[in-house]
């Protein structure tokens, strides 16, 4: 198959509702990188490609990585039983204990002289995952990170300001190589500091920033304190992930600095940012499907859902060299989206992720959420969005206390007021998740500020 011409050859325009780019802040100009192609291509194509792809990679992890020849020879598969993408649903499923398990190179396909680059998650137990990448990986892996960009409407003489942490985390290097590969001008400030973010993103003139989304509302305070309006500065687009967020907070974000926010996706074991990523139309994240396969199964059974059937995402990577991944079990939670994309792009879309498997906490027999509580509270005026969930035990019985920053000008309010909206806010969440919880308003400032991925849920059941 010639996809090197077709992949290069645009043949679909930037979508009709690309014109719903404009902010209060102008205009995008929209012009088409030559990179984004595959965002168009065709999906009788696209299907070809990834079948290929999957092929070499099931038989690059068959003949170099012992504990895939080992999975499908206890199958009773080999590469051979792939021949067509339906068939992958017979292969087994890669956990995240397989990488603790082989730690720290076990699941190396390449030597390391091909190995240019090592990252790695720390989890929240025990040791971290480490990943591996070729020459050839860090290139997809740039490639898929300026598909993202352009898709969000940057291109070069953007200036962005990437405030992702740079090290072993996959963030702050994954947005840095897409982001000059893009052409534009990256300021590799990393995360934490927020005063000297602040002072660059205005002087400047900074008009893309990525980090994650509570971050950026750390940011947005700051900067109102410093007396700067993030609304009067260029910035005009945000790249915000790495943790689950909200629609109703995307949405405070926008309206509070008139930039478009942007929700990425991805995670370490797969490349890192730059899986999915949402376009203007703000409706679900388009896939790099021509790198990455999805899939959505049933977390419990492994079942595979149909489109549409919310589940665990499942991803395998189709072109990763140094570590190929096959099925991987992300526990993530989202759905693929039926039908095309008002933008044009072909790729498959999924809902935005707002919670994972293992996120879920059970509280008095109840499945409770972190991301519910925050789109109840973002639902009463007169909050910020910075909160924390304790939860402890007494006699046994697991308590939970949602613990709410209010805003000072709330906060200087007579008791009445403050009483007032304690009460609503009990009532909202007590709404969303049908059981009645201890709401603790606390002063502006008092919740500790993440310049990273934040901490929403702290556990003190087992010390109580
Ligand atoms: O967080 C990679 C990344 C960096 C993504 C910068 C986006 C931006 P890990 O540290 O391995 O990698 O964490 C991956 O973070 O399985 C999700 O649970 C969560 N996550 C990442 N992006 C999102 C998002 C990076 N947009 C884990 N929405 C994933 C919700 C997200 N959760």
């Amino acid at each position: 198959m010639s996809t090197t011409t077709d992949l290069r050859r645009p043949h679909a325009s930037a979508g009709p509702n690309e014109k719903s780019m404009s902010t209060k802040k102008g205009n995008s100009r929209l012009a088409f990188h030559p990179m984004s192609a595959p965002d168009f291509i065709p999906a009788p194509l696209l299907r070809e490609l990834q079948l290929s792809r999957l092929k070499t990679i099931v038989a690059r992890a068959w003949e170099r990585v012992p504990l895939y020849r080992d999975r499908l020879s206890a199958h009773s598969l080999t590469p051979d039983d792939v021949r067509s993408l339906e068939d992958i649903a017979r292969l087994p499923f890669t956990v995240k204990t397989d990488l603790r398990d082989t730690y720290p190179f076990g699941l190396f396909a390449s030597p390391m002289e091909e190995i240019v680059r090592l990252h790695a998650s720390s989890g929240t137990t025990g040791k971290p995952i480490v990943v591996a990448y070729t020459q050839q990986d860090v290139d997809v892996w740039t490639s898929v990170m300026l598909r993202s960009f352009a898709v969000c409407g940057l291109h070069h003489g953007d200036i962005i300001q990437n405030a992702y942490g740079y090290g072993l985390f996959t963030g702050g290097l994954g947005a840095h190589y897409g982001a000059e590969g893009l052409g534009a001008t990256v300021i590799p400030i990393s995360g934490g500091n927020t005063d000297r973010q602040i002072m660059v993103m205005r002087d400047f003139g900074v008009t893309a920033v990525c980090c994650t989304p509570s971050y950026f509302l750390h940011m947005i305070e700051r900067a109102g304190q410093l007396g700067i309006d993030i609304r009067e500065l260029p910035l005009r687009v945000g790249v915000f992930g790495a943790e689950p967020w909200t629609g109703a907070m995307r949405e405070r974000i926008e309206a509070l600095t008139g930039i478009r926010a942007f929700d990425i996706y991805g995670l370490s074991e797969i490349i890192g940012p730059g899986v999915a990523i949402e376009c203007p139309c703000q409706d679900g994240l388009h896939i790099f499907e021509d790198h990455f396969y999805p899939e959505i199964v049933d977390p419990d059974s492994g079942a595979v859902l149909p489109e549409g059937e919310e589940g665990e995402l499942v991803l395998t990577t189709l072109s990763k060299f140094a570590m190929p991944m096959i099925r991987y079990r992300t526990r993530d939670i989202t759905a693929l989206l039926p039908g095309p994309c008002a933008c044009g792009r072909t790729l498959r879309r999924m809902k935005r992720i707002s919670r994972r498997s293992d996120d879920m906490l059970i509280i008095r027999g109840v499945n409770v959420f972190p991301s519910q509580v925050e789109s109840a509270l973002l639902d009463v005026e007169g909050t910020l969005p910075h909160y924390q969930i304790i939860l402890s035990r007494t006699q046994g019985l697991d308590q939970m206390e949602v613990q709410v920053e209010v805003t000072s000008e709330t906060f200087s309010d007579k008791i009445g007021a403050l009483e007032q909206l304690h009460d609503q806010i009990a009532d909202a969440v007590e709404h969303v998740l049908g059981i009645r919880v201890e709401v603790t308003l606390v002063e502006p400032q008092t919740i500790q500020r993440s310049e990273g991925k934040a901490k929403r849920v702290i556990d003190r059941r087992l010390q109580s």
